[in-house]
């Protein structure tokens, strides 16, 4: 029996452009990416305990902004604006990429990396590229295979294996998650103290 996470204070400190802009702190960092759409602000709001928290600042297809979240001054959660939009152009690419260069290269507080994908579907290139990111910056990564609510329990084997194998997990912890019944919480927080050093 793992003890439930309880969480008082959750803040967006502030939606970042530009690098000048990252908050100096020195707490420990854990950044959140996945496509659009595929549960994350619902990952957050679940992993926090609100119902929206991580809605703020977070206009899908819009300004590639970093949300940063003081999560009761012990962790701060970076969300990652979703990519994997079908009409994102080469400049927005590009912006994006650098974003994230800059971040894996120059936030050293940067604990881990939760990658976010959809239990139901293969995971993309573009899942596989930000996971190149944190695996080239050493960065410990755990892949969230989020709604599994949605798939039969016959079937979720056959899932993950698809997951590992389409990302060839090899350190990276996987984690089984559902918003809906908040399956995977502890086991998630579990891992994100872990990282944090806490
Ligand atoms: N069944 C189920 N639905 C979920 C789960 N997580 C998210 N959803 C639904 O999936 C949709 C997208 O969820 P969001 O949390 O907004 O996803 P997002 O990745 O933040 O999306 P964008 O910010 O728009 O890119 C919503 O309709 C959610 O209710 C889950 O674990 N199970
Ligand atoms: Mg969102």
């Amino acid at each position: 029996m793992q003890l439930i996470k309880h969480i008082k204070n959750a803040e967006l400190v502030i939606s970042a452009a530009k690098k000048i802009q990252w908050p100096e702190t020195t707490l420990p960092e854990i950044v959140l990416a996945g496509r659009s759409n595929v549960g994350k602000s619902s990952l957050i709001n679940t992993l926090v305990g609100r119902k929206k928290l991580a809605y703020v600042g977070n206009t899908p297809g819009k300004t590639k902004l970093l949300n940063f979240f003081n999560i009761d001054n012990l962790y701060m959660f970076v969300d990652v604006p979703g990519y994997g939009f079908a009409n994102t152009s080469k400049s927005q690419l590009i912006k994006f990429g650098e974003m994230m260069e800059d971040y894996f290269h120059y936030r050293t507080q940067a604990r881990c990396l939760i990658l976010i994908v959809d239990a139901r579907h293969k995971p993309t290139q573009d899942d596989m590229t930000m996971l190149e990111f944190a695996r080239y910056h050493t960065l410990p990564t755990i892949v969230v295979a989020t709604k599994i609510d949605k798939v039969k329990s016959s079937q979720q084997k056959k899932a993950l294996d698809l997951i590992s194998e389409t990302l060839m997990l090899k350190d990276e912890k996987l984690v089984v998650f559902s918003s809906e019944t908040k399956k995977g919480r502890e086991k998630l927080w579990g891992y994100i103290d872990e990282y944090c050093g806490y």
